[in-house]
């Protein structure tokens, strides 16, 4: 037996037999035989003819066998102890790529390198050849990545439900300085990290009507009958704690058109337009929808939903759970946790399950359900809350806009009781409202708790966004900061920085963050800050090695490495950056500014815009422009440069976040909910610039104020300032460097004297400006100049920066799975026998 969740060691040697599997030998022999074997049996090629896609395949499979021997372990495990199951249902899983996390998780390292090394292969060679799963579109996606990671760490039973898109999230490249997006066919090399179970395929219904018959006992009941179907195929992925024997599982589901089932609906009779109409179905699971923040209420995207949670609910009742399970403790063994509003249809579908395919009564099956659903909202939008017209939801869903309704109903009837003589607040409350379902509400009503992601998120979204739910169970509402996986985004993604800390405080931090602490005095120790300094270097080199091999970008490796890396929304003011930098730029070339007297700054963007979103596109082709321009002139020497590499993924992010030394966290207060890229930028050392907003806060609150640049509006200045009318020209008039950063971008002078291409971005942010960007101009500039100043200071600078690793270990993941455990699942971890 080996403890579980212990920090560091190799995992105890497992038995050879007994649990109906092999175990791989651990050593630098069996890896090549394995190799070996994988090369020329798996892929059927010998070792000089084969491919380097061959190799990381054979590689990829190599390792993977020593998480499958525990994973089994792991799953026979799991049906004997009846554990409750964290049930995480998120439309985005934002993987990254695999093969790194694995080996180090099954404490690989040093046997691959060798091996590989021996058959005079290199790994770094054959890591570049795996294609990230881009199955996500930004913080939301990957922060079920980390969550997962950490369930696993700490040993808590859960598996991930999701969606296995044929096509993640579309390749950015630019054309001209413009977005171009292209399909992401993620999977054409082959995919050696997933396990397809075609024979546990469940049936997906839609549309059609919905039935009343009377049961034996007289009672009524309701039946669906549905007008179509579809599979849904699992594809299971491995999660695998760090080295402590614990694989949990990732359950993607694709679509599949349902066998024989076109011939009757589809056609008549008509065979090639029966297999033609099996497109129909398998579109379900083809693309993933590329808004972020800004959900669109398309039809196929109610599919995807309710395709997915199907799936996921049959399964856990039906084939996860013992089939004689007694599913009136159904709460004691699973949690759904509902990944924002996208997929609480399951909530109607549990009900369905339980009330017409199982027979319980509605206020037993309504009592059950609440205590196994959770929700996190990730957003303050307005905008970005799902609602989906009721037309629609009938015509898709007939027997689930049924349940809504009486749920709607029975809560509509217990809020007029709970507040009598108010009869604004049932209807604002309500589920269903004149054209739309509120899926939102519909989440806090059925949710045993509605959590936040930051604590001014948490404390917003009680006040401002579901107050009246708030008023009505308070306790319902609680807050669970957001965190991300130490593993991947320092241990992996910084292995100077790594080994630097390691060699300091030993290697415990890896699985307890909150140990950096332990880095606190090294801060003053100047051999250990140039060390430090050493570490950014190395990394600057490697980013500047990676972006020439990637995309011919030139980036200078001195100076001020100032990042901003996220998706491109007006609210997280990626114009407010463009405006620092043509301020600058301005200030040189008109001689206001002296040359010499600009630090040397590497400006570096990453960020997708939703296709459809015309003003985020347009600031991607300002940012561009005003790169290409600023890199060219010889007046700057140098000194400003900007970087803007197309397509910034999880791998890119794991290249540059450990470069930074300045993290721009510039989002309109009241306007982020979390962030989690502040958070990896931190915890590698960056200090951020960055208003009082999402978990900067807890940053700033965490490292000090001594060592965070804080500006701009507070959030009730931003509410008081809209409501007594804002005016964003008289910003620009009251700052002559606003004016003139303006006036430049408006003159043509990025664009080769063409002034109509920012027109109207430039006219949107005088006369509109619903983010405040120029509110917020001249205390950025100013908090800028701080930087600056601070940046002269190699001693301080580096102090400064230990401590943001030393005082961040709070956005762990780990710590956020512990607080999700104590407040709202209630789970426990599982010792794992091997
Ligand atoms: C976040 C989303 C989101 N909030 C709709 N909301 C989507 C909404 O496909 N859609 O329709 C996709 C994503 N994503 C982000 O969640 C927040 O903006 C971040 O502040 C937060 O850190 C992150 C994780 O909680």
């Amino acid at each position: 037996t080996t403890q579980v969740g212990s920090p560091s060691g190799a995992p105890a040697e497992p038995p050879r037999r007994g649990l109906g599997h092999v175990a791989p030998r651990h050593d630098v022999e069996g890896f090549v035989g394995s190799f070996m074997r994988e090369l020329n049996y798996g892929q059927g090629v010998s070792l000089t003819r084969s491919s380097l896609n061959d190799r990381y395949l054979a590689l990829a499979r190599t390792v993977r066998h020593h998480l499958q021997s525990r994973w089994m372990a792991a799953l026979a495990q799991q049906a004997d102890d009846q554990a409750k199951t964290v049930c995480y249902l998120s439309a985005e899983f934002l993987l990254g790529r695999q093969l790194d996390n694995a080996i180090l998780a099954s404490d690989l390292d040093d046997v691959v390198e060798e091996g590989l090394g021996q058959l005079g292969l290199s790994l770094s060679t054959l890591r570049a050849q795996e294609i990230e799963p881009g199955l996500g579109n930004g913080g939301l996606g990957r922060l079920a990545a980390c969550f997962i990671d950490s369930l696993a760490t700490m040993s808590v039973p859960c598996v991930g439900y999701g969606i296995r898109y044929e096509y993640g999230i579309f390749r950015q490249s630019f054309e001209d300085g413009w977005q171009r997006e292209d399909t992401d066919p993620w999977l054409a090399l082959g995919n050696p990290w997933e396990f397809p179970h075609p024979e546990h395929a469940v049936t997906v219904n839609f549309g059609g009507t919905t039935e009343h018959y009377e049961d034996e006992d007289g009672a009524t009941r309701t039946r669906w009958l549905p007008d179509w179907d579809v599979q849904g195929v699992p594809y299971n992925y491995m999660v695998p704690g760090f080295r402590n024997g614990r694989v949990n599982t990732l359950r993607l589901w694709s679509a599949k058109a349902t066998r024989g089932f076109n011939l009757n609906s589809f056609n008549a009779g008509d065979y090639v337009d029966a297999v033609r109409a099996e497109t129909f179905a398998e579109k379900i699971s083809m693309v993933l929808y590329p808004e972020d923040s800004t959900p669109q209420g398309k039809e196929l995207r109610l599919q995807q939903q309710y395709f997915f949670v199907a799936c996921s609910v049959h399964n856990f009742i039906n084939q996860v759970l013992p089939s004689d399970f007694d599913l009136h403790k159904l709460p004691d063994r699973v949690i759904f946790q509902l990944n924002d509003t996208h997929p609480v249809i399951a909530v109607p579908e549990l009900m369905r399950v339980l009330v017409d395919e199982k027979g319980f009564d509605w206020d037993e099956a309504w009592t059950i359900t609440q205590q196994c659903f959770a929700y996190t909202c990730h957003t303050l939008l307005p905008e970005a809350l799902e609602e989906w017209s009721i037309e629609l939801m009938g015509r898709l869903l007939p027997r689930h806009l049924e349940i809504i309704r009486r749920i709607d109903e029975e809560f509509r009837a217990e809020v007029a009781a709970a507040f009598p003589g108010d009869e604004a607040m049932p209807r604002r409350m309500a589920i269903v409202g004149d054209h739309t379902v509120r899926m939102a509400h519909l989440a806090t009503v059925a949710g045993s708790k509605v959590n936040g992601v930051a604590e001014l998120h948490s404390q917003l979204l009680r006040d401002k966004v579901l107050p009246d739910f708030s008023a009505l169970w308070p306790e319902k509402f609680t807050n669970v900061t957001n965190g991300v996986t130490p593993r991947r985004f320092l241990r992996l993604a910084n292995r100077n920085l790594s080994s630097l800390i390691t060699e300091a405080i030993g290697p415990g931090w890896v699985t307890d963050l909150d140990r950096l602490r332990e880095l606190e005095p090294f801060a003053d120790d100047p051999a250990f800050r140039e060390r430090f300094r050493e570490v950014k270097r190395l990394n600057k080199a490697t980013l500047a090695r990676t972006l020439q091999s990637r995309n011919g970008i030139e980036m200078p490796t001195t100076g001020i490495v100032d990042i901003m890396v996220k998706r491109l929304h007006e609210y997280k003011r990626q114009t407010l950056k463009v405006l620092h930098i043509v301020s600058l730029y301005e200030g040189v070339v008109s001689g206001r500014l002296a040359v010499e007297d600009v630090t040397p700054r590497v400006f570096a963007f990453g960020a997708k815009a939703a296709p459809g979103y015309a003003m985020a596109k347009q600031i991607i082709g300002l940012i561009n422009a005003v790169g290409a321009t600023v890199n060219a002139d010889p007046r700057l020497d140098g000194r400003l440069t900007v970087v803007f590499p197309p397509n910034y993924d999880v791998t890119l992010a794991e290249k540059l976040i450990p470069a930074a030394d300045l993290s721009e966290q510039i989002s309109l207060a009241g306007k982020e909910a979390s962030g989690t890229g502040n958070m990896k930028l931190a915890l590698n050392g960056a200090l951020t610039i960055g208003t009082d907003d999402g978990a900067n806060i807890e940053i700033r609150r965490l490292v000090g104020d001594e060592n965070f640049f804080l500006f701009g509006l507070l959030e009730p200045q931003v509410e008081e300032l809209l409501a007594k009318g804002y005016d964003p020209a008289s910003y620009a008039a009251a700052d002559p460097r606003l004016t003139s950063a303006l006036d430049l971008i408006a003159s043509g002078a990025f664009t080769g004297g063409d002034a109509s291409v920012f027109s109207g971005l430039v006219d949107n942010l005088l006369h509109h400006d619903r983010f405040l960007a120029l509110a917020d101009f001249s205390a950025y500039m100013e908090a800028q100049d701080r930087v600056d100043a601070a940046y002269a200071d190699p001693e301080g600078w580096t102090r400064s920066a230990v401590l943001n690793v030393a005082r961040c270990g709070f956005f762990s993941s780990d710590r956020a799975m512990r607080e999700y455990i104590d407040k709202i699942w209630h789970a426990q971890p599982v010792v794992t026998s091997l």
